[in-house]
């Protein structure tokens, strides 16, 4: 993002959970802070040192520990890349339950620490659904084994899901167990366009409703979005020559059986343009259209990053409202920088990014707190997936009661009373003071 940047002088790689487990014992005893490192993908500041922490990097342990093909139970140690998991699955007629643009690098240990959403949450739910169990090492060195592969286990609090999700601020996860969906045989991708936002939303509706259980994932891009990814990204072409669109939505089927699919497919289309909802769209004829046509989605972030600096914002909203708060952003900024709106509009979570030249303070004065009171005002989450970081530890509150902030609070004191994991970050510090926890490093 080149906006954070911390003076850590140490990088650990340990290289098995004894070592994550020694690490911490030593640092909690004196009291020095540490930030969990997987893939360092994160785009809330998460990963980074923010003074002189220990940054413990957990890429070294990268192993697949086991692998059952009746279940489809993965468990692997946490410095796995996603991209390599993906990989190893595809030789074994699985997928995994996530998939996400930062797959060549991030690990899944990053991703069940941030409890990352991606392309595929529509269809198999977020990690809370599928992780089965974890090991944790907490902040004193105590190792968690709560490493089961069951898909039912009601036997007391279910703890691990305190971990997901909770950006390593209450343990480091060393190894995952997951439940993998079977790599089915036909998947179909249609890249479509709408001319308002409308049309996108009764799209949704009509997927939904048509293409039932194979609907496996529904994205949405407007033009700015689709004008910076054709201007920065190499070798892509506009699958839809003809004209400009306002909106562009893929819709990916994934079933068993391609002729059913097919039919299905070509059902919901013609109807769609039918009922006027469509201006032009092309269903992917192979698999290197179909590759092409995600990177278009999944290039956006990178498109940005080369057009300059970005505000960056990652809300949960009703869809209905959501392209409201782009316009008025609109609105707000005039000419000065470029609103660009995209996301995974079939979870309600709109990726609103700000695009300017460089970072200036006018410029954000009239982003904040203007995005967070309207997402608050909605009832929506100033974080849908990206997690809260160093950006939002102090913007929690748009999303989360008083009474909720302290019991999690409460939670990082019993589990890190001296506030050595990932500091800064995730709660903001008023109300871990109060809690009478310090601030490690600081000095
Ligand atoms: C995506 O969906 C990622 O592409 C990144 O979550 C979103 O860059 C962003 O705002
Ligand atoms: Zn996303």
């Amino acid at each position: 993002m080149r906006k954070y940047k911390g003076s850590s002088k140490l990088m650990l790689q340990p290289r098995s959970t004894q070592e994550v487990s020694q690490i911490l014992d030593y640092c909690n005893s004196r009291c020095l802070a540490v930030v969990p490192q997987g893939g360092n993908t994160g785009l809330v500041g998460g990963s980074i040192p923010v003074h002189d922490e220990v940054i413990i990097n957990i890429g070294s342990m990268n192993n697949i520990l086991s692998f059952d093909k009746v279940s489809g139970i993965l468990v692997c140690e946490a410095g796995c890349i996603l991209e390599n998991l993906i990989s190893f699955l595809d030789n074994e007629g699985y997928i995994m339950p996530l998939d996400l643009g930062a797959k060549g690098s991030c690990q899944i240990g990053g991703n069940v620490s941030t409890n990352a959403g991606g392309l595929r949450l529509l269809r198999y739910g977020s990690l809370h659904g599928s992780v089965l169990g974890l090991e944790v090492v907490l902040a004193n060195g105590t190792v968690l084994d709560m490493l089961g592969t069951l898909r039912k286990d009601n036997t007391g609090y279910d703890l691990k899901h305190l971990f997901i999700g909770s950006e390593g601020s209450l343990g480091i996860v060393t190894k995952v167990s997951i439940l993998t969906p079977p790599k089915l045989s036909s998947v179909n991708l249609a890249f479509l366009a709408c001319e308002d936002y409308l049309s996108c939303q009764k799209i949704l509706l009509e997927a939904k409703r048509k293409l039932g259980e194979i609907l496996s994932a529904f994205e949405f891009l407007d033009i700015n979005a689709m004008d910076l990814v054709l201007k920065h990204i190499d070798g892509l072409r506009d699958p839809l020559p003809s004209s400009k669109h306002n909106f562009y939505v893929l819709i990916e089927t994934t079933g068993s059986m391609e002729s059913h699919d097919k039919e299905k497919l070509e059902a919901f289309l013609v109807q769609a343009i039918e009922s006027e909802l469509l201006t032009d769209g092309v269903v992917a004829q192979d698999i290197n259209q179909a590759s092409s046509f995600w990177r278009i989605r999944e290039g956006v972030p990178e498109a940005l990053l080369k057009e300059g600096a970005t505000y960056k914002y990652d809300l949960s909203l009703p869809p209905e409202k959501m392209y409201d708060l782009v316009e008025e952003m609109r609105g707000r900024l005039g000419t000065t920088s470029n609103v660009v709106a995209y996301g995974h509009l079939g979870d309600g979570n709109l990726h609103l990014n700000i695009s300017t030249q460089q970072y200036d303070d006018s410029i954000l004065a009239k982003i904040e707190p203007f995005v967070y009171e309207w997402t608050s005002k909605q009832r929506g989450s100033i974080s849908a997936e990206h997690g809260i970081g160093l950006m939002k530890a102090s913007k929690i509150h748009y999303s989360k009661s008083a009474e909720t902030v302290q019991v999690m609070a409460a939670i990082k004191k019993v589990l890190d009373p001296n506030g050595i994991l990932n500091p800064y970050k995730v709660l903001p510090t008023s109300v871990l003071s109060q809690s009478g926890r310090h601030q490690p490093n600081k000095d």
